[in-house]
């Protein structure tokens, strides 16, 4: 650029003073052609520029991703404000770099003016990089070897970001290798386009890697005073490129020696290199060696190796005398194969045999009738590709989900991964397969997201609908089946490739329903309608007809069939209050729903619950909350909830949304309406939502709404209207949300009286509903049952607030009282108390340190988590978090008078202010102290554990007993309280 102006402005000064510096910035592209003439610099000076067109398109408008625009063939033409016009050359462009697919038009910009042309940039997968994501077994080599690219495992990356292991890639390196050889480049072309990657090797020269007796000599077993004779011994040296070579020049150490008892070996010597060779002198003759006792081990997978331990070998000599030896050697030393049956134990020149069995290993052996489970965790992963935020975070593909068979599962596989389990079948098997999977991603259909292979054969999967109630429930796991497939005896692989989705995996289940001769026991396991019947709604007084119905009875051995000598139970003229049919085959039964008269969202058909979803009311008079009109768009109003009635319930509704539902009363009836509901903020319910059966407004008996802990958004709660009289017919019962919108799991009719039939209740149990405000006692005090809420549980599911219970302790509590008794009439129930002796006895001036996570936390609530965090940045290795609200009380018996300063350690992910979370007190007066702002570190690190200390001056203690309290507002993470008592200073 520099280089440009140079040489420009001599010949441009006079314009470049006269455009300013404005226009500097054009210098770029104007021709460094030095033969512009002066003229035209000075016509554009005079005249303006008012527009600027494209007369001519450039030759190249289409292109593929990645090219550049080519402005050849393109006539720029500029309007002037006189109305002339002018070819112009040095126009400028935006899109001067790679195109992208979202390029569509190009802009043209001359002296401040601007068109615009379309152009086309069409996507073409192209090949970005090669990455050798293993390398090749070998990679050290000795001069002259050949490179040997086994075990190396190449992926291809393309510019869509997709990965693919290629196996047609090249190499340079094909003659002998040399010692200058570095590394080996490995080329592979896609559509025109090559690139390379290098795999390291190393090159070393040719040299004695060791030598070994490949034959023994004839003789091995010698007398005392005999000479050891080498005499049909073969000694091989063998190089470094595994070359053998046999050699005679070698050395022997006991040549010409009279051999003793002490001699057990020989040692050979050829240049640097020796081995050794176990001889046997004895003062009798070997005659013989025996397996005495067989190895613990016999059965072997191909590719272990033999393993000795536990065997006997003993040896007879020709005077009957025996002996056990150790210093045996034996063939079969290297990992074994299918070939390998024999071991042959040498000693003093005298074999023994031993049978082994060697077999490859399968994931799953089928050798009888029965169900073999492969663990999802132990599939082999080389053909799976981890995603990227695991890599990133150091985590592999097993993961401990909740509830997972053998507590592990697979997850967090890119699409693309492939797992394989390798079937042996002993006989020919018919197989019943199916697995176990979940997935937070609930919207799409399995069987087109991954592939199932048995050999060559496609196994659908049946249609799982994955669920997923947020939070950390990921772990909601489904059964898939993917039917039966026939298996000839011998190997077989089962092949899962993960198309665009990647389900958490599970385990896989093989389930041998015939093997050989044998056939599972054909067990009818239960029926389904699996086709409704033609006709479902009629008017009173008609006749059920099953025409058009499909019955299907499944079998143990999953077997399904058809059947028709069903019986049904409603063969007279139905009534009002006929909603189902029930069919029933040899025990089991399934329902069919039928609409008699007029068809309702509820009918009230006999005494107890008759419950109603909120999922199913009629979302037509919904208003969705702002905030979450794009969720309602995408999924509506109703959710997986915990612990909902159903597993759904409604929300994202607003102000003003209106719930009704049309009923009918079969007969009178006494009935509780029954309506539960969460609000993660405290209501009054009667104010805010309007519960109106017909024309009455209602009134329920109001309860508390409002979250247990931060992050509980279904602390799911009954408004209960008790004992309403409904008569018989068609009723409406509207709820409109007037200044409130809780969440909503559904509504119960309890009805207690239907017609004259009259519910008979009784009293089943008793339970401590709500705790007493105190659990954590010290020795010495005595039970308060203050805030205890004791109920009565009633056979019909009601339960009664009683207060006229007894309890059995209330004296003194010792050490020893763990339980509370609560009686009432006959019954009673046990409420788990704390006893405990005094926290801190201090009897010199001295620091004691009590860590939070050994305190009582009876009076604390968690988040939902558990409170103790084990960590390396905290006192003792753990500290106290997931605090939602509550105490710590430690009770001191000062044994002297002292002066106590307590310094506390808290930490906070955020940066807050410790007032905001806690408060302390001593014997129930506040303590004042200096604030401090908690928070992680700077630098990022120790983040949820960036302890802090806050110093309370608790001022002067008396001799005796006193209480410091910790309450929290709010939850933040505390590590421990070191209370400095000192003398006190007069
Ligand atoms: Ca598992
Ligand atoms: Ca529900
Ligand atoms: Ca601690």
């Amino acid at each position: 650029m520099k280089h440009i102006r140079r040489k420009i402005v001599p010949l441009l000064g006079l314009a470049m003073l006269l455009t300013g510096c404005g226009e500097e910035k054009n210098s770029s592209v104007i021709p460094t052609s030095t033969s512009i003439p002066d003229s035209s610099i000075k016509a554009s000076e005079e005249k303006k520029v008012s527009k600027i067109e494209v007369t001519k398109m450039p030759n190249k408008t289409e292109y593929e991703i990645d090219e550049k625009f080519d402005p050849t063939g393109m006539e720029v033409t500029a309007t002037y404000d006189d109305n002339s016009t002018e070819k112009v050359e040095n126009y400028t462009y935006d899109k001067t770099g790679e195109l992208t697919v979202d390029d569509t038009e190009v802009t043209i910009l001359y002296k401040g003016k601007t068109t615009k042309i379309s152009i086309t940039v069409k996507f073409v997968l192209k090949l970005s990089s090669i990455n050798i994501e293993e390398l090749p077994t070998k990679t050290t080599y000795v001069v002259g070897d050949h490179f040997d690219p086994t075990g190396m495992k190449v992926t291809a990356v393309y510019n869509d970001k997709s990965k693919k292991i290629i196996t047609d890639y090249t190499y340079d390196k094909h003659e002998g290798l040399t010692l200058q050889d570095k590394m080996v480049t490995i080329s592979y072309t896609f559509s025109g386009v090559t690139k390379t990657s290098f795999v390291p090797i190393m090159v070393v020269d040719l040299a004695l890697e060791k030598i070994e007796v490949t034959t023994n000599p004839t003789k091995l077993n010698y007398l005392v005073g005999e000479k050891f004779d080498a005499t049909g011994m073969v000694v091989s040296a063998v190089m470094n490129n595994g070359t053998k070579e046999v050699i005679t020049d070698y050395s022997i150490d006991k040549e010409d020696k009279a051999l003793t008892l002490e001699d057990t070996s020989i040692t050979i010597t050829y240049q640097d290199k020796s081995v050794i060779l176990a001889i046997v002198v004895s003062e009798a003759q070997l005659t013989k060696i025996e397996i005495t006792t067989n190895p613990t081990k016999t059965s072997y997978y191909v590719g272990e190796t033999f393993d000795p331990t536990g065997m006997v070998v003993t040896a007879t000599y020709e005077d009957d005398s025996t002996e056990v030896v150790n210093n045996y050697t034996y063939d079969k030393t290297e990992p074994l194969t299918l070939e390998d049956t024999l071991v042959t134990i040498n000693f003093g020149g005298m074999t023994a045999t031993l049978s082994i069995t060697v077999e490859v290993k399968y994931d799953v052996k089928i050798n009888a009738l029965g169900s073999y489970r492969m663990e999802a965790e132990n599939l082999d992963t080389s053909k799976a590709f981890l995603r990227e935020d695991f890599i990133a975070a150091g985590r592999t593909f097993v993961e401990n989900g909740a509830g997972a068979s053998n507590g592990a599962n697979i997850c967090g596989y890119n699409p693309g991964s492939v797992f394989e389990i390798s079937i042996y079948c002993e006989e020919a098997t018919d197989l019943f397969v199916s697995a176990i999977m979940s997935d937070t991603d609930t919207n799409y259909a399995l069987k087109d997201s991954m592939t199932f292979f048995m050999d060559d054969v496609s196994m659908v999967p049946s249609d799982v609908q994955f669920t997923y109630a947020g939070g950390t429930s990921y772990w909601e796991w489904k059964n898939v089946e993917f039917g039966t497939v026939s298996l000839a005896k011998g190997a077989h692989t089962f092949k899962i490739t993960s198309i665009d989705h990647r389900p958490n995996l599970d385990c896989f289940d093989f389930e041998a329903i015939k093997y050989g001769d044998q056939e599972k026991e054909k067990v009818l396991t239960g029926i389904e309608i699996t086709a409704a019947p033609t006709k479902t709604t009629y008017t009173v007084g008609e006749t059920f007809d099953p025409t058009g119905m499909e019955i299907t009875a499944t079998y143990s051995d999953h077997h399904t069939e058809v059947i028709t000598d069903y019986t049904i139970d409603k063969t007279e003229p139905l009534t009002i209050s006929d909603e189902e049919v029930t069919i029933s085959y040899q025990g089991f039964t399934a329902t069919v729903k039928i609409t008699v008269g007029k068809a309702y969202q509820l009918k009230l058909t006999s005494l107890g619950d008759h419950y109603f979803e909120a999922e199913d009311f009629d979302t037509s008079k919904f208003v969705a909350r702002e905030d979450m009109a794009a969720m309602v768009q995408a999924s509506g109003y109703t959710v997986s909830a915990a612990d909902a009635h159903n597993g759904k319930s409604i929300e994202r509704y607003d102000n003003g949304s209106v719930m009704s539902l049309e009923f009918y009363a079969v007969e009178d009836i006494k009935t509780d309406i029954i309506l539960r509901a969460s609000n993660y903020d405290e209501i009054d319910f009667n104010a805010m939502v309007e519960v109106k059966l017909d024309d009455t407004v209602l009134t329920t008996d109001n309860p508390s709404f409002g979250h247990r802990y931060n992050g509980d958004w279904y602390n799911w709660m009954d408004a209960t209207i008790a004992n309403q009289e409904i008569s018989k017919g068609e009723h409406t019962l509207t709820i409109s949300m007037i200044s409130a919108h809780p969440n909503f799991d559904c509504l119960n009719f309890h009805v207690s009286k239907y017609a004259t039939e009259e519910e008979v209740v009784t009293l089943d149990s008793i339970s401590v509903e709500k705790n007493p405000t105190k659990m954590s006692y010290y020795v010495g005090e005595t039970f308060d049952p203050t805030g205890m809420e004791v109920v009565a549980n009633y056979s019909n599911g009601k339960k009664v607030a009683v207060s006229d219970y007894t309890i059995d302790k209330t004296g003194a509590l010792t050490a020893e009282d763990k339980t509370i008794t609560i009686s009432y009439q006959n019954l009673t129930t046990t409420l788990n108390i704390n006893v405990k002796e005094i926290d801190l006895v201090v009897n010199t001036a001295n620091t004691y340190r009590l860590e939070a996570e050994n305190l009582d936390k009876s009076n604390l609530t968690s988040d939902g988590t558990s409170m103790i965090e084990n960590n390396g940045l905290s006192s003792n290795g753990a500290s106290l978090g997931h605090v939602a609200n509550g105490y710590f009380e430690i009770r001191i018996d000062v044994q002297e008078d002292y002066n106590l300063k307590v310094i506390g350690a808290f930490s906070k992910y955020e940066s807050v202010a410790l007032s905001n979370y806690v408060e302390f007190f001593m014997d129930n007066q506040a303590i004042t102290f200096t604030d401090i702002t908690l928070g992680r570190a700077e630098d990022g690190s120790n983040d949820w554990f960036n302890w802090k200390e806050v110093e309370l001056d608790c001022g002067d203690l008396t001799s005796g007993n006193h209480v410091f309290k910790v309450n929290f507002k709010s939850g933040c993470n505390m590590d421990y309280l070191d209370f400095v008592f000192s003398s006190i200073v007069e």
